[in-house]
Order: structure tokens, then C-alpha cells, then sequence
């Protein structure tokens, strides 16, 4: 026989005089009841309070262009935009567990070197020459390009080129808080010594080699500037064979190439090609995602948590968010489309909690 009863897991138990003064007795001693609770802790399934959200470049650009006027690089630290997803307000959060902002660097500017234990990625978004510096090498960063700060890594960015530099920002900030692990620290100097040429470390473990007797000594890719040329260049061969996936059209992932997982611990980075008038079947997964269009206009449909849709319509530069377990399908309008991704996935498939879901129109929504 079945009970008929609610269960705690879908509403809060029922409330009677007894009860609530037995939950204000215990409140002295910290104590509170799961079973009020129970609903909100123990879902059957995410309901994100991220939402879907797009930033349009051509909006936005002109506030990060102002923010050059208003601030230095050097007394900002980082001179960002944070994009704060709309259910999120105030937390510096783009999804649950990942931090996004548009940083600007002006010619002939430096933003100083530190270190943090938080992760970050740049996906280059506007201009070229700039660099950054990482633990003692140089990558000049050009449009499209991925490039990696990884924890604890000093890290100094410098504007040598004549037109100011745009790129976007993932960092793992709030799943490093949710440990309380922060750490950061400031050089003594602006910017740190360099001790190898630029371009080292391609060379050295992103042509399919590897030193002789290399050996793994770090959770992150010891490549930290997947160059976009290099990344189009295998979409484009790969398109060839019209070996399209229904749900993603040409996706590929960044790897380490010394395990061949992900580039980063805790963000997975992705890098798709969805031909002209594609449209994909309906998808899903447990790892909100952050959007970079690098090339093409169409539109995203997301299915919000309370069931409603939301199409977003997407170009050259745009970000967009889809949340944890909402359903989504892309449409190509103009061109070829070229989108960056990040996401939480490598974190939470090393905790054994990623999941996805494939669809078709029927059972979307
Ligand atoms: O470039 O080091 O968007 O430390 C936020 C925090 C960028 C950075 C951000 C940071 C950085």
C-alpha cells in the first residue's frame, strides 16, 4: 500500500502550535527542523536559480570602454565587468558555481602580478597583442584564443598594442569559496621576471610531444594558450567528414595533453562549429554553461526551471548563460557558428555528479 501522505521532500511538513513551539524552544540551541527544510536541501532535481541570460556586445561594450575612463588598471588590480546572471544579483556569480566578467586593458597599460588559489580562463573577446604572463612566460593573446591562468600561478596581463584588449573571464570563485579556501597573494613586483620565450610551452607540450621522461607535476595543462587558428583549423578539417552530433553539431573539449583530461580541474572548455541553418535536437546537463560566440548569429531556446522559454538571440561576441538542467536547442541563422563553452563539468565528474540528458522536441519542455 502506498501513503497518500505528502512527503517532506516535496513540501514542508505541516505546522501546528505544538510543533512551532517546540522549533522556537530549540532555536536557542541552534537547532532547526530538517523537515521544514527537507524540500529545499533534497530536490528531485535541479532547479537552478541561475536563469538564462545573454549580454549583447554591441550593449555592453560601450560601459567597458567608460570603465577605461573612470579607472587604471593598476588601481583596479583587474578592471572588470562582472556579468551577474539575473537570478544571482549581487554575488558575482554567472551560474551556481562559476564567476564571469569582461576585463579591459588599455594600451600601454599593466594590471599588477598575483597569484590566486581560484582558477581562471581568458577567452579573448576584442583586440590583439596584448599579453599575459604566466609563472614566468609570456602568450600574447589574439581573438578566440583560450589561454589559462591556473591556482596559485603568478599572473601580470599588459596592453603593448595600440587598441584596447576585451576578453572574458571564467573563474571557479564560488566553488573555491564553498570550501573556504581562498588564498591570494601580491608580487613585490608589477610584473614578474620572465624566463622563457614566448611560445615555450606550445611548443614544449602542445605539438603532440612531450618532454622525454615528463612528468605530470600539476592538475592543469602545462599549455596555456590554446590558439583559436589552431582550434578552427580542426573544426574546419573535422567538418569534412559531416559527422554531425544531433545535439551539439561539431563539438570539441580542450584537453591536457599530458592525461588527456580536461585543460583545467575545475572548468571544462569547449569549443563548437554549428554549419549554417543547423538547428540541434533538444539537450541537457547538470553543468550550467557559459557561452562565447565567436562566429555567426542564431538563436538559443532555454527551457527555464519553471517551464517558461526564453530565446536568446546571439552574435559575433555576445555571452549567454544556460542554467544546470534546463533544456536547450540552438538554431543557425547567418554564417557558420563558432561557440566557445565553459563549464563546471571536469568538478563535478570527478565528484561522480555529472549528468546529461538527450532529447527530441517531444520531450523538451
Ligand atoms: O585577471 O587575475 O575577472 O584575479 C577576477 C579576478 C580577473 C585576474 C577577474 C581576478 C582576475
Amino acid at each position: 500500500m502506498t501513503d497518500a501522505r505528502p512527503r517532506a521532500l516535496d513540501a514542508p511538513a505541516s505546522r501546528t502550535g505544538e510543533r512551532e513551539a517546540f522549533y522556537r524552544r530549540i532555536d536557542a540551541s541552534n537547532l532547526a527542523p530538517l523537515w521544514e527544510v527537507l524540500h529545499t536541501l533534497v530536490k528531485r532535481e535541479p532547479r537552478s536559480a541561475a536563469v538564462p541570460a545573454l549580454w549583447r556586445y554591441d550593449d555592453i561594450r560601450p560601459f567597458i570602454l567608460e570603465s577605461g575612463g573612470l579607472i587604471t588598471a593598476r588601481e583596479a588590480e583587474r578592471r572588470v565587468l562582472v556579468l551577474e546572471n539575473p537570478g544571482l544579483r549581487g554575488k558575482s556569480q554567472i551560474t551556481s558555481s562559476l564567476y564571469a566578467g569582461l576585463q579591459l586593458i588599455l594600451p600601454g597599460e599593466v594590471a599588477p602580478a598575483h597569484r590566486h588559489a581560484q582558477s581562471a580562463l581568458r577567452f579573448i573577446v576584442e583586440g590583439s597583442g596584448a599579453y599575459t604572463a604566466v609563472e614566468g612566460e609570456k602568450t600574447i593573446m589574439r581573438p578566440g584564443d583560450f589561454v589559462i591562468t591556473p591556482s596559485w600561478a603568478w599572473h601580470d596581463h599588459g596592453n603593448d598594442s595600440a587598441e584596447p584588449m576585451v576578453w572574458l573571464d571564467g573563474l571557479d570563485i564560488p566553488i573555491v569559496a564553498a570550501f573556504d579556501a581562498q588564498f591570494a597573494e601580491l608580487h613585490s613586483a608589477e610584473r614578474q621576471p620572465i624566463g622563457r620565450p614566448v611560445g615555450d610551452a606550445l611548443a614544449r607540450y602542445g605539438a603532440g610531444l612531450l618532454p622525454v621522461g615528463y612528468e605530470k607535476r600539476a592538475l592543469t595543462s602545462p599549455v596555456f594558450n590554446y590558439p583559436y587558428a589552431r582550434t578552427r583549423e580542426a573544426l574546419e578539417t573535422m567538418r569534412r567528414a559531416e559527422e554531425w552530433d544531433p545535439c551539439h553539431g561539431l563539438k570539441l573539449q580542450y584537453v591536457n595533453p599530458v592525461d588527456g583530461g580536461f585543460a583545467m580541474p575545475t572548468i571544462g572548455t569547449f569549443m563548437q562549429l554549428l554549419p549554417r541553418g543547423f538547428a540541434t535536437q533538444p539537450y541537457r546537463c547538470t553543468d550550467g554553461t557559459v557561452f562565447s560566440v565567436v562566429e555567426g548569429r542564431g538563436t538559443t531556446v532555454v527551457t527555464r526551471a519553471d517551464g517558461g522559454e526564453e530565446t536568446l538571440e546571439w552574435g559575433p561576441r555576445d555571452v549567454f548563460v544556460v542554467p544546470s538542467w534546463c533544456w536547450s536547442h540552438h538554431r543557425v541563422a547567418d554564417g557558420d557558428a563558432v561557440l566557445f563553452s565553459f563549464s563546471d563539468r571536469p568538478a563535478q565528474a570527478k565528484l561522480g555528479l555529472w549528468r546529461e540528458m538527450r532529447g527530441n522536441a517531444s520531450t523538451a519542455g
